[in-house]
């Protein structure tokens, strides 16, 4: 067992499980499970213990029966937060067993899915995020939603987790009982880390959140992919200082369906003011959007819950105006379009490159093209007829 981020994990035959979620992977008969609070399931995090008592008894005096997927379905259709993290932690799991199992889970998650808002948000470190999602959670759960929060953070392992570090920041929001508070998977590529979330999501959707929020960090490509699985893409900027200077990139600007200045608050309210008018007239100047939906620029500050109400009205606008125009229903099946397509041609690399025939050319190949003996187009033929000969072989 080892630490990171702050979480305990165990290290079991090559799969990371998340301590308090030992408690839930096998089945144990006389325990049956009981709801836990959010903090709960991501317990670890204030323990300065190294090993959880409570799992290696259990550990010790169970079947060691995992739990079967209608164990888990049940769980997860009546909103517990333990076995949805539980049913999460198989998604991140690298053991084929469970890899089957949640493919198994999310299929049948799938029909139970769709239904929540899925809203991104992003903006360069130190901007506020987990401080605004954190009142901003806090504001919806009061409002009777229930709120589950995601992260893509493909850095995740080198900074040990974007939620995980903030956690200090959503203390209120992780013990409601309402909300569910998910770091990012801790490993992998952006694509696979995208997939997880995106699977994450359907299982979170089927047990009744109707508010998904996915937090990215605004620098690099996982915009892309967070803009890809949401309705609502949500830009928070800093007061006062340019574009430039935040590391924001137009085309994450272009993405955006709402800029919020935050820190509009003490001596940064002029500026925020300021900024909020130069960047409304910078976005007239992009294209329209497909939605129809101009980008709003509003300005709050989440330290002291000033202009929260308004971004969830702004919110809901946007779903009216989506909704009337048709534009939510056919954006979801762009993006699962989007998706498959991603899917494939990620998986085409993958074979395409494994093949030691193909790998074995390539180099070949990148000799001629300094020798200025081939073409680049004849030489991807050329990879593309050996993969081909190698198949039929
Ligand atoms: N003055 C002010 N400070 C804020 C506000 N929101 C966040 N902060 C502070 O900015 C710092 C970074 O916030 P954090 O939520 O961790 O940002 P993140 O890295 O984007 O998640 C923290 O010290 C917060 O207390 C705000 O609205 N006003
Ligand atoms: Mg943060």
């Amino acid at each position: 067992m080892y630490r990171c981020g702050g979480v305990s994990v165990w290290r079991c035959t090559g799969v990371s499980v998340y301590q308090s979620d030992l408690f839930y992977l096998y089945r144990v008969k006389s325990h049956p499970p009981k709801q836990k609070s959010a903090l709960e399931v991501m317990k670890g995090i204030e323990q300065p213990s190294q090993v959880n008592e409570q799992a290696v008894n259990i550990l010790q005096n169970s079947s060691r029966k995992l739990l079967t997927k209608e164990d888990y379905l049940l769980g997860i259709r009546s909103g517990n937060r333990a076995i949805l993290g539980q049913a999460i932690t198989l998604i991140e799991s690298t053991l084929h067993k469970h890899q089957l199992m949640a493919q198994d889970l999310v299929a049948a998650c799938l029909p139970l899915s769709g239904k929540s808002l899925r809203i991104g948000i992003t903006g360069v470190p130190g901007v506020g995020k987990s401080t605004f999602i954190e009142v901003f959670g806090k504001y919806l759960t009061s409002k009777a939603h229930k709120v589950a929060v995601l992260a893509i953070d493909p850095s995740s392992q080198r900074s040990k987790g974007s939620i995980l570090g903030d956690k200090t920041r959503m203390e209120t929001l992780s013990v409601d009982a309402n909300a569910f508070i998910r770091p990012s998977p801790s490993a992998g590529s952006l694509g696979g880390v995208a997939r997880k979330t995106q699977e994450t999501l359907i299982l979170c959707e089927a047990a009744g959140f109707d508010i998904v929020i996915i937090e990215t960090v605004g620098v690099g490509q996982s915009e892309t992919a967070v803009h890809n699985m949401v309705d609502f893409f949500l830009l928070l900027m800093l007061p006062g200082a340019g574009d430039e200077l935040q590391g924001i990139k137009r085309g994450i600007m272009e993405m955006a369906d709402a800029l919020i200045i935050n820190k509009a608050d003490g001596d940064q309210k002029v500026l925020a003011s300021l900024a909020q008018s130069q960047y409304q007239h910078a976005l007239h100047l992009f294209p329209p959007p497909p939605s129809g939906w101009l980008p709003v620029v509003m300005t709050c500050s989440a330290q002291y819950g000033i202009g929260i109400s308004e971004v969830w009205d702004l919110l809901s606008q946007y779903r009216d105006h989506v909704g009337q125009n048709d534009f939510f229903k056919k954006n979801r099946l762009e993006q699962t379009k989007e998706r498959m397509h991603g899917a494939l041609e990620e998986s085409l690399r993958q074979h395409l490159f494994g093949n030691e025939l193909v790998s074995a050319l390539i180099p070949l190949l990148e000799k001629q093209l300094e020798e200025n003996k081939l073409s680049p187009y004849v030489a991807a033929q050329q990879i593309i007829e050996a993969y081909q000969a190698a198949k039929k072989s």
